[in-house]
């Protein structure tokens, strides 16, 4: 087989005889004709075997081949108006890589409804198809727009230990790994560390990486391991600055995603739009007694809830907003490396929603050593586990704040996808741990 390779995407009828490699997606055996529909990375092309104009050997075996087979056909281009393609290959050569077992553990084509578990247990077959694969180019792109924009704002990536020896998130989601005899965790998130190169001089890091929390919960929106987007950022003069940056990122990123991500989004039948900017900046304050006039049970200290989330979401939307901060939350909903608001219960604190869903937080770091032990020794926590973290803070530490961004959670509000597990490869959460 000598002719040149070609795929989906590129083929055309000046292309004479070509080989294409991918997978049977279909046969449809009309007794005189078959047609074999091909399917490769970027589409299907239609093999079109004509009973007496093909080698007999070669129309047995390409007939007879079970589904998802992967093969390459060689043959000549032709002009059809019977294919999406515009053409169809009539086959003079096959070579045959790998036969699929029948029956297949899950259809790819096939238009039954199947529950999600069954498609995450075959989520190899789940992901040949090119809807569920489109989220994950989008995902793949919306990371790549992420590292262009925070080059553009002077940020160096950098890679923090997945591996530590005490939590920032709380002890509840804390994952225990035995370590050398030594009792260690994953990483809930890279906030010790961010915040450490924040006294050396790097000034501006970010990093995308994964993130676990050993979640209790089972909901649409929680994964026990998570894709974190942080950015850390020193020499702030509020909270306000880290903000700037922020929805500065998340337009480009968005309008990326509009500008470059068409086929995906077609593939999906999804459409993005872009937030209206700059984002409404609402105070924690505000939400309490938004929600209570629109006739909440809550009051002043509460945590917004899921549904207090989603009902500011409708209140924003009204207004015409997609995404908007919240800022000031209580200081003790907070973890300890958050600001306090001097003299209030409050603190110098944001999240970041979209359409009624925390996407991020993050805010204005305690950079003052003494405050930061009595913030640990308030929240109960013993200095002495965050000795090497503390360090960073008493030898010169700049002002400076950061956030966190859940990517997956961002995708799903982006594509309006029911389950953040859509999302995912492989999601792991309290009852999936393969594949
Ligand atoms: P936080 O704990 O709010 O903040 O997490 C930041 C963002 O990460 C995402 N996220 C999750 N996504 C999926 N499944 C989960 N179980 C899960 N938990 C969190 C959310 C959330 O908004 N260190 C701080 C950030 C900072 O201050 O810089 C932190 O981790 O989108």
């Amino acid at each position: 087989m000598a002719f040149p390779v070609k795929d989906t995407a590129t083929i055309g009828i000046e292309d004479g005889e070509v080989t294409v490699k991918g997978w049977i997606q279909e046969i449809r055996n009309l007794g005189g004709i078959s047609f074999i529909v091909i399917r490769d990375r970027f589409g299907t092309l239609q093999v079109t075997a004509p009973k007496k104009k093909v080698d007999p050997a070669l129309f047995e075996e390409l007939t007879t081949l079970p589904r998802e087979t992967v093969v390459s056909v060689s043959g000549e281009v032709k002009a059809s108006n019977q294919t999406e393609l515009g053409l169809e290959l009539i086959p003079s050569a096959l070579e045959v890589h790998s036969i699929a077992g029948s029956p297949l553990p899950l259809g790819v084509v096939d238009k039954v409804n199947v529950e999600f578990d069954t498609r995450l247990n075959s989520r190899f077959m789940d992901l040949r198809k090119p809807e569920v694969r489109a989220v994950f180019s989008l995902k793949s792109l919306l990371c790549e727009l992420i590292a262009e924009a925070m080059r553009m704002h002077g940020f160096s990536e950098v890679h923090t230990p997945k591996v530590v020896a005490s939590g920032a998130e709380g002890g509840a989601t804390l994952f225990p790994v035995e370590y050398f005899g030594k009792k260690a965790y994953l990483a809930q998130s890279p906030q010790l560390y961010k915040q450490m190169l924040m006294s050396t001089g790097m000034d501006r890091v970010w990093e995308m990486a994964p993130a676990f929390r050993a979640e209790h919960s089972n909901t649409v929106r929680h994964v026990s391991e998570f894709i974190s987007f942080d950015g850390e950022m020193a020499w702030i003069e509020n909270q306000k600055d880290v903000m700037d940056v922020m929805e500065a990122v998340m337009q480009h990123t968005i309008a990326g995603m509009i500008e470059r991500g068409g086929k995906h989004l077609e593939t999906l039948g999804k459409e993005i739009t872009l937030p209206k900017a700059p984002y409404p900046i609402l105070t924690y304050s505000d939400c309490i007694e938004r929600l209570q006039k629109a006739g909440m049970d809550i009051k002043d200290g509460d945590d917004l809830g899921t549904e207090g989330e989603k009902v500011i979401g409708d209140i924003m939307a009204a207004e015409g907003y997609d995404m908007y901060w919240i800022m000031e939350y209580p200081t003790v909903e907070k973890p300890f490396y958050i600001m306090e608001k001097e003299g209030t219960p409050y603190s110098h604190s944001f999240d970041l929603d979209y359409r009624g869903q925390e996407i991020s937080s993050g805010g204005q770091r305690e950079h003052r050593y003494d405050v930061l032990v009595s913030r640990l020794e308030e929240k109960g926590l013993d200095p002495a586990s965050f000795s090497s973290y503390l360090d960073a803070f008493r030898y010169g530490m700049p002002p400076h704040g950061g956030w966190g961004i859940g990517v997956e959670r961002l995708l799903v509000k982006m594509l309006d996808l029911g389950n953040i597990r859509e999302a995912i490869l492989f999601p792991r959460d309290m009852h999936r741990l393969s594949p």
